[in-house]
């Protein structure tokens, strides 16, 4: 196994668009248990496969307190959402900064496992929010695209300067 490199907010290779994935590989398994390790050690709760610049249409998540309930998503679609809920997020391609975001609290997804299987998964709370932030990471988009502009600038530039340290 191995640990990947994430990409750091503004670059620009996280507003790439990920490709769906037609067959499942043996490459692609091998890479969904990087991610979880990349994850894990981070420490985080999800990663998608755009934040370590791979742009296929992969994501992973474990909101587990004892870190053994992965989810590993190919192809997820959200397929329909209900109500509004605000939560705090963070983003491991922002790192250090927090933000409220309002996304739906209740969704339905779709996806493949990681033997080709179609699953439907409902989900909220946290575990919803979770979804929306990484399915949005595949689109190309951040949590701070949410904020205003100002908020979002102040980021960009708190990032920038410390990425030239
Ligand atoms: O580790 C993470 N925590 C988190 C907290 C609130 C809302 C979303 C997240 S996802 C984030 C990991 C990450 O950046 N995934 O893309
Ligand atoms: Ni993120």
């Amino acid at each position: 196994m191995a640990l990947l490199d994430i990409l750091c907010f503004p670059d620009e290779r996280l507003r790439t668009r990920a490709k769906r994935i037609e067959q499942i590989t043996p490459a692609h398994l091998q890479l969904i248990d990087n991610m979880l390790e990349t994850m894990y050690a981070a420490p985080g709760i999800g990663l998608a496969a755009t934040q370590i610049n791979v742009h296929e249409q992969i994501i992973v998540i474990d909101i587990s307190e004892d870190k053994n309930e992965p989810y590993c998503l190919i192809n997820p679609q959200v397929i329909s959402h209900s109500g509004k809920e605000k939560m705090e997020e963070g983003c491991l391609s922002v790192p250090e900064t927090y933000a409220e975001v309002e996304r739906a609290d209740s969704v339905v997804v779709s996806y493949l496992d990681r033997k080709g299987n179609e699953v439907k998964l409902e989900a909220d709370g946290l575990l919803a929010v979770c979804l929306q932030h990484e399915i949005d990471h595949l689109q190309g988009k951040l949590f701070v695209d949410y904020l205003s502009r100002l908020k979002r600038d102040r980021i960009r530039k708190k990032l920038v300067k410390q990425q030239r340290m």
